[in-house]
Parts: C-alpha cells; structure tokens; sequence
C-alpha cells in the first residue's frame, strides 16, 4: 500500500520529463526492485545561499556620513547615508533580504565626488558550489542603472573568471562591440557572449530599474516562447558541447563601471547624484548534481547534493568507495523521458566478478582461459583488475587501489641505471658507481660523466705526483718532463730523447701548443 502511494506520486513528474525522481520501486517479472533514472534537484531562490563580497573597501556609502541627491532631485540634497545608524545605513546584505512591500531597502555606494576619476565597483556573489541557472539574472537598481557595467562568472570558485554579458548605453564606445540583442541569437549562437545597450539608456529611474541576463531567451531558441518544448531544450543541453557549462556557475561578478547619469553629460558642479544603489539581485537556477540527484541541501555553509545512484562529492561528481567497478559518468538527459542514471556500479557486481577499479570501462571473457579481464586499464595500471602498475610505474601506498593516481612513474636515470623498472617504493636498479632512488647520483670515489666512473686522481688517496694537478677527479695534468696516469713517471727514465738538451724539450712551441690542446681534450691522461 506504502509502495503503491509511492509510485503514485512518482508517475505524474516521470511521464511530464522533469527529471525529478531518481528511482523508483518497480514490479518487474524477476519481482521487484529499483528501478534508476536521470535527476535533479528544484530550481531555488539562490540568492539565500549566497555569500557577497563588495570591491573596493570603502566603496559603501556611510563611513563617514555622505549627503546624496536623486536625478529627479539634483538640488535636494538631503538625503543622508550613515553607516552607523540602522535606518540610514546601506550595508551589502540589502541586495538579498525580501522587500517588504513598498519600502525598497539597498545596498549603496559612495558618491562620484572624486570625478574624473572612475566611480568603479564589483560585487562579488560566490555559492562554492556549481550551479545551474534556470532563470534570469535580475538586478534591481534604485535611482537609475548604470550607463557601463560587465557580468563574469566563474566555474571553478573564483580562481578564474570569464565575461558573462556587456552592458553599455552605447556599446562600441564603451567596450568596441556592436550592441545585439539575446533574441537575435540562433541555435548555433545561444551561447554567445555579447553587448547590449537593452539595460543601460536612462528612461527614469522609478521606470525601469532592471538589468537582466537572459537565460530564459536563451533557453527559448531552443525550447521556443514559453519554454513548452523543455525536452528539445534538454536534448540540445546533452549535445551541443559546451551549452550546459555556459549556464553553470560557481560565482558571479558585477562590475559597475559607470553610474547613471540622468541621460545628460555628468554635471561637475553636483557629484552628489551619481552613485549605484543595488535593491535585489534575483538568482534563479539548480545545484548542478551530475543527474545524480533530486535534493540539495545547505550543510555546514554550502550546498550539497544529496547524491544518489551510489555517488559522491559535492556535486555527485565521483563514485562511493566500492562503487568503482567503472568509471564515473554524468547522468543523461537522454533518451527522453527518464534519461539514463549512469550509476555507479558496485565492486564485483559488473560482468560476473570483474573489479577494475575503476580504471577499465571493458571487461573481456577469455574462452580458453576461462576468466574474466579488464580489457586496456588506464592510469599506467595493468592485471586482470588493473590491480599492479605497468612496467616502469610503482604503487603510490598514500593512494586507494581505485586512485587515479595509484601508480607513479619510476623516472630512473637512463644512464645510471640497469633499466627503468623500479621496486615497490621507487627504488631503481643502479649500475656500478651510481646511487640515489633514481640511480642520478655517484658514489663517492666515482665521478659523473655520461655514467659514473671510479676516479682516476682526488686530494687524498689518489694523488698526483710530482707536482701534477687533478682535474675533476678524471685525470692528472703532469707538469712537462712527467707522465703516467698519476705523474709518476719521469720521462727521462722512459727515452731519453726527452732529456734536458734534447730537441723538443720544455719551451718549445710545439711543446706548449700540446699541452694546450691536451687540457681541453676530455678523457686525455697521458701523451
Ligand atoms: C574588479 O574585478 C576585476 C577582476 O575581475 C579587477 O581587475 C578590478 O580591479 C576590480 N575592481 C575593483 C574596483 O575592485
Ligand atoms: C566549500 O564547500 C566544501 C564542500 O562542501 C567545504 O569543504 C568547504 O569548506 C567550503 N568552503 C568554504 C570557503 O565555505
Ligand atoms: C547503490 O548501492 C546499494 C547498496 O549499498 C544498492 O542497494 C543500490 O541498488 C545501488 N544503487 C544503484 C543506483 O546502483
Ligand atoms: C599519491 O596519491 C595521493 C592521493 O591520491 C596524491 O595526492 C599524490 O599526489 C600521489 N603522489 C604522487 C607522487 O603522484
Ligand atoms: C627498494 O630499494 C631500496 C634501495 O635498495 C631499499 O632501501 C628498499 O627497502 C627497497 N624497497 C622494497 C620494498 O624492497
Ligand atoms: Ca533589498
């Protein structure tokens, strides 16, 4: 009775499309069981989850008192801002409380008192969690909306941004882009970037306050006027690469660049009427959750999705631990209705008894083998289950078997080494006279040179003789009259010809040219 009211209430948003549910109790002719769908969570009011952020310090009014005036009352200037005092104050958080009806309450900013100098503000809007807009973005100006401002946005929690929407009363002077218009745009241009003059001529500021960004225009090229066709619109997300990213945000930037200015040239002799003042920012959209989710939910000063279909992370990005038996996968809108779940799949239960840990979307049956294997494991791992590293790879004992980072490369020194296997912490195989984890360094008594070689001179056991010098532990530099490897034969002893007297003997050129050519020769000991 308790599965029939369930399924009851499951069926009227499965046949609609929505994405809504992510599994659900069926009677198949094997019993019953679940079965898993495509989801996702309720579009929200995002603007309760929001954290902001205003730039530059001291850019609120109020701190000290400031006087303004409105465009409609350029010579009444007495309105007063007053940080200090509740009823006159103007802090951030007034661009995301709920106006009360009549009383608009606003965040303001400083006057244009330092004229010429540009009167610039950003106001930041970070979730740390990505989200999917479902609505459009809809900022709320008091007292007129600025004639220059800019929308970014981040996907990866503000470490970096990209131009969202252009918004100027004359685009080609303010940004050198020709104005156009979201419904201009086609099928193969809903997600441009692009300038728009829609949101910034002055028309009286009690007439139009708002500046929008269009998600629902765009969405209509696909899903036409009054979004009926939601499941093309859902197709052409799932296709046309990179359109779901272009609505999926982690934050948000405002840069207010240029104030209203009451549809004339700025007025000098009163600087009191142009500032920006912010009522509501409205944020309409999803956590996005991969397909895996239906619910999100704000813990611990974000928000997270309920992650099903056995995954996890903020945004069901990942599979749980022992659901790795395949690589994780988005859900699908596709095919239509319910889409596919893509679930992870449990350790074991894929293709007979075949765990890859996730590093293999393939098993293969080996008929004269009988048993099952991962077929080409990624990651540099190999073995029935991608269970051992690849020849030249050792296991990272901080990483879990289904890491993607569980095997690390050797790196063994090429020359130093026997070859470029290594043992179980990262150990290679070096050849005579070589050390260290990679086989790059010498023992002592050895020098490096292409490989290391035991030293043929140094400063304590092998000494040159007779007043010869060591020259990089590689040989002696004999003084003219001595040879052998350590100087220590006099060439008189050897032929006499090289005796005091006879021709050829010390000072001649030939003999200094040769005592040249030999210092610059490598690997030279001995004439
Ligand atoms: C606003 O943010 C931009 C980066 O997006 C930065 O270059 C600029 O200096 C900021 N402006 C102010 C007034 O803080
Ligand atoms: C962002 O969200 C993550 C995951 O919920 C959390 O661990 C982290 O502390 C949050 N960071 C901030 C700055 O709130
Ligand atoms: C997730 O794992 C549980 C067991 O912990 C299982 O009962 C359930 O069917 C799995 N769900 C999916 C979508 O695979
Ligand atoms: C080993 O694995 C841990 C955990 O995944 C990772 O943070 C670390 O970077 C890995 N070490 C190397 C050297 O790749
Ligand atoms: C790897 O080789 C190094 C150096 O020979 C040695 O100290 C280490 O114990 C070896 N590790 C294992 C797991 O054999
Ligand atoms: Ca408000």
């Amino acid at each position: 009775m308790l599965y029939l009211a369930a399924l009851l209430v499951h069926c009227v948003p499965l046949a609609m499309g929505q994405y809504d549910i992510c599994k659900s109790w069926v009677t198949t002719d094997d019993g019953p069981s679940w079965e898993f769908y495509a989801c996702q969570p309720k579009a929200m009011r995002m603007k309760d989850y929001v954290t902001v952020r205003v730039d530059p310090a001291g850019i609120t009014c109020g701190d000290p008192p400031e006087r303004f005036c409105t465009h409609e009352n350029p010579y009444l200037c007495s309105d007063e801002c007053d940080a200090s005092n509740p009823d006159l104050a103007h802090p951030p958080k007034l661009m995301f409380d709920s106006e009360d009806e009549g009383l608009a309450t606003y965040w303001q900013s400083v006057t244009w008192r330092r004229y010429p100098e540009p009167l610039l503000a950003n106001i930041t809007l970070s979730w740390n969690k990505s989200i999917e807009l479902t609505d459009d973005i809809v900022i709320t100006f008091e007292y007129g909306r600025p004639t220059i401002m800019m929308l970014e946005k981040s996907l990866d929690n503000g470490r970096t941004w990209h131009p969202y929407q252009y918004y100027a009363d004359d685009c080609m002077e303010a940004f050198s882009m020709p104005a156009r218009r979201v419904r201009d745009l086609s099928t193969t241009s809903a997600n441009r970037v692009l300038c728009t003059e829609e949101y910034s001529r002055w028309a009286g500021s009690k007439k139009e306050k708002t500046v929008r960004f269009e998600v629902r225009d765009r969405f209509a090229i696909f899903a036409g006027p009054d979004l009926k066709n939601m499941d093309n619109l859902y197709t052409r997300l799932e296709s046309a690469k990179g359109l779901k990213d272009f609505f999926t945000v982690t934050d948000l930037r405002m840069r207010l660049l240029r104030p209203a200015l009451g549809g004339t040239y700025v007025q000098r002799e009163n600087l009191y009427k142009y500032f920006y003042a912010v009522s509501n920012i409205e944020v309409t959209g999803r956590c996005k959750c991969n397909l895996h989710a239906n619910l999100c939910t704000f813990k611990e000063g974000s928000l997270q999705c309920e992650c099903e279909h056995n995954t996890t992370g903020q945004d069901c990005g990942k599979c749980k631990k022992n659901f790795r038996s395949r690589s994780w996968r988005a859900g699908s809108y596709l095919p239509l209705p319910n889409g596919s779940p893509n679930a992870c799949a449990a350790a074991g239960s894929a293709f007979g008894n075949c765990e890859c840990y996730g590093h293999s979307n393939r098993c293969s049956y080996i008929d004269f083998l009988n048993v099952v294997t991962c077929v080409s494991c990624k990651h540099n791992t190999r073995g029935q289950h991608c269970q051992h590293c690849r020849l030249g790879f050792y296991r990272n004992s901080s990483a879990e078997l289904d890491d993607e980072n569980v095997c690390i490369e050797c790196n063994c020194n090429q020359i130093g080494s026997m070859h470029d296997r290594c043992n179980e912490t990262g150990y290679c195989e070096c050849r005579e006279g070589a050390t260290g984890p990679k086989c790059d360094d010498c023992l002592p008594n050895y020098y490096w040179r292409q490989g290391c070689f035991p030293n043929v001179c140094d400063d304590e056991l092998l000494l040159c003789q007779n007043g010869g010098t060591c020259y990089q532990n590689q040989r002696c530099i004999c003084p003219v009259g001595f040879k052998g490897v350590l100087c220590q034969q006099s060439r008189c002893e050897v032929d006499k010809k090289d005796c005091d007297g006879a021709p050829g003997a010390r000072g001649s050129p030939a003999a200094l040219a040769l005592g040249m050519l030999a210092l610059q020769l490598p690997g030279w000991v001995d004439l």
